[in-house]
């Protein structure tokens, strides 16, 4: 599929490539993040305990809670606003860069990690570790929240994608700090993307306030998606949509 993309820069690229994500810089405007809000609270409040209820893992089986964390998917039929999280032209390029042409959306979800809560393991998404021109799925993060140390923002171990082990191997407790790890702070709007074999995690919000993503998660197309969005696409969104965000959905034949 011919998509419209923004080409990355040299240094964009080889970020990605060697440290395993990049920050595309504050790609949301203040509008933008204010109608996200909204909406993710308008649906937190109608879906209550059964937010994220739509992401499945590879078996179809439910995706486990997590406790501390709100958690919303299915997103993409949920509002036009959160359209740009999954089509914007340099989030395609930043996704290919890692996956190659073929992809296609496995989940666009909500997580917030509550006052208090937000820990969790080091991990991939990705059961074993995989060589380079192997990788299979491919996540960016949207910052509704300002991230800092404080408030739980994600860890990530640069270079790990490229280590041949999972952080379950390596580590005796992958809850624990790892020296290399650095901490994504900033600004609200802030669009990073990680290749997911990478080691990543969130970590515990020290503040009063919820700390607010939104994952664009993209995988191969040959790939089992988190969300079947086959089976979940709705009349309205079908009508709404463009034939690039249908083909990214993988909802056309
Ligand atoms: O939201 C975050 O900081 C990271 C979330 C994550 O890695 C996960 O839920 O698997």
């Amino acid at each position: 599929m011919e998509l419209t993309t923004l080409p990355l820069s040299s240094e964009q690229r080889e970020s990605i490539d060697a440290l395993g994500f990049v920050s595309l810089g504050r790609l949301l405007d203040d509008v933008q993040l204010a109608s996200l809000r909204d909406r993710v609270q308008e649906l937190i409040e109608e879906e209550g305990e059964q937010g994220g209820h739509e992401l499945f893992n590879s078996n179809r089986v439910k995706h486990p809670k997590e406790a501390g964390a709100d958690r919303l998917a299915n997103l993409a039929n949920k509002g036009a606003v959160f359209d740009i999280l999954y089509t914007h032209p340099q989030l395609l390029s930043a996704i290919r860069q890692v996956l190659g042409p073929e992809i296609k959306l496995s989940s666009l979800n909500y997580r917030s990690a509550r006052p208090g809560h937000g820990l969790q393991k080091l991990h991939a998404d990705w059961p074993n570790a995989v060589e380079p021109g192997e990788f299979k799925v491919c996540n960016s993060i949207w910052l509704l929240d300002d991230f800092s140390a404080a408030n739980g923002a994600t860890r990530l171990v640069p270079k790990s994608h490229l280590c041949g082990e999972t952080p379950e191997d390596a580590m005796d407790d992958p809850l624990q700090t790892h020296p290399d790890e650095i901490i994504l702070e900033a600004p609200a709007g802030t669009v990073v993307v990680f290749n997911s074999h990478l080691w990543h995690g969130g970590t515990v919000n020290r503040s009063e306030a919820p700390r607010r993503a939104i994952h664009s998660y993209f995988c191969r197309r040959d790939q089992v998606t988190q969300t079947p969005q086959r089976e979940l696409i709705r009349p309205e969104t079908l009508d709404r949509i463009s034939d690039q965000a249908k083909w990214l959905l993988d909802v056309s034949d």
